[in-house]
């Protein structure tokens, strides 16, 4: 439903949030006054094209006419004065509207901190009264028409975080934490990218906001709140046996379980998810199957290992993984 609602779910032209609004204004300034300019400059050449084929060329060039010559010396003066005027507006437009993002900011209801891996996002909502600090990855839940907080850090190289919809490109870098705001004023799937080049997988470092009601972002966030529910029938039971006997446990975090890892992104809630690997693959059985399998089939160069499981056990973990709602 959200999906086909949202076409326009990665467009910097198509924007549902009041910071990504601010820069498509901008972006139209620009364009449109770029555009009459490049009209200009084609008019005049095009009429100075026309004149010379009337005859002017046929004068001597030595033959200087000191009336004409001064009014070409006027004629170019004010076009450059009209530049320097021109390129003066822009900067002055700019200016404004940065400053109108950033006075976006101070009313945050929501922090939610960002931080770049390649080639995933890790996203952590701190601890608030009624609830621990929640550790997800790849898919950031706002409410609709609250500002949100997003703090920006990596732990490897830069990375820029980037959702065209809703609100503009801020880079992760490493040792220097950004941030930004966002908001969403209408409720839907949003995609992200990695704006910034960083490395193999690069083009698969995609982020999902998902904007949705405060009653549905409470709700999600009391679900995230809870450990990893214990496997209910025997195929789970085994699942989680093999995943925390098998090295998964080194690199990945499940709440409720010894498995503590932190180089992959945490597991508890993985199954809540609407894709996996940033986005490289939706989040079915079989998608989960394939990356247990065979990650660097999918992602080549990912910092996860192809790990030889039986195929029972990765059924089983399939079946696990897939219960952890
Ligand atoms: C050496 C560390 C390491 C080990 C061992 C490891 N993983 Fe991973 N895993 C990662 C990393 C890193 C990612 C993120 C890859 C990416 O998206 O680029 C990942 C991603 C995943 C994801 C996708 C999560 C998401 O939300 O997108 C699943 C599921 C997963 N691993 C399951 C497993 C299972 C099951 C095992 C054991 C058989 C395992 N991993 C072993 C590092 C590891
Ligand atoms: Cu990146």
């Amino acid at each position: 439903m959200f999906l086909t609602a949202c076409n326009d779910w990665q467009s910097a032209l198509h924007t549902h949030g009041a910071n990504a609004r601010k820069i498509f204004d901008l972006i139209w300034t620009f364009s449109a006054v770029a555009i009459t300019t490049w009209l200009l400059v084609m008019l005049v050449l095009a009429m100075a094209l026309f004149r010379r084929q009337l005859g002017e060329a046929s004068r001597s060039p030595l033959q200087i006419d000191s009336h004409q010559e001064r009014r070409m010396i006027r004629a170019v003066g004010s076009a450059t004065a009209l530049t320097v005027v021109v390129l003066i507006a822009l900067t002055i437009g700019s200016f404004f509207a940065g400053k109108s993002i950033a006075s976006l900011s101070g009313n945050e209801t929501v922090t939610v901190r960002v931080t770049g891996h390649q080639w995933w996002w890790e996203i952590r909502y701190p601890k608030i009264e009624s609830s621990q600090a929640i550790v997800t990855a790849n898919e950031i839940h706002v409410p609709v028409g609250e500002s949100v907080k997003v703090k920006l850090d990596s732990v490897d190289v830069i990375h820029s975080f980037w959702v065209p919809s809703l609100a503009g490109k801020r880079d992760l870098i490493p040792g220097r934490p950004g941030e930004l705001t966002l908001i969403a004023d209408k409720p839907g799937i949003y995609r992200g990218q990695c704006a910034e080049f960083c490395g193999y997988q690069h083009a698969h470092m995609a982020i999902t906001v998902v904007a949705e009601s405060r009653e549905a972002f409470d709700a999600w966030r009391s679900r995230q709140d809870a450990n990893a529910i214990t496997p209910a029938g025997d195929e789970e039971r085994r699942g989680q046996a093999a995943f925390l006997g098998t090295g998964c446990a080194l690199c990945h975090t499940i709440r409720g379980t010894h498995a503590s890892g932190t180089v992959g992104p945490d597991l508890t809630h993985v199954a809540g998810r609407h894709s996996l690997a940033a986005d490289a693959l939706a989040m079915t059985p079989g998608a989960l199957a394939a990356w247990i399998a065979d990650p660097q089939s999918i992602k080549p160069g990912a910092k996860m290992p192809s790990i030889a499981l039986s195929a029972d056990d990765l059924n089983a973990v399939v079946a696990y993984l897939g219960s952890l709602e």
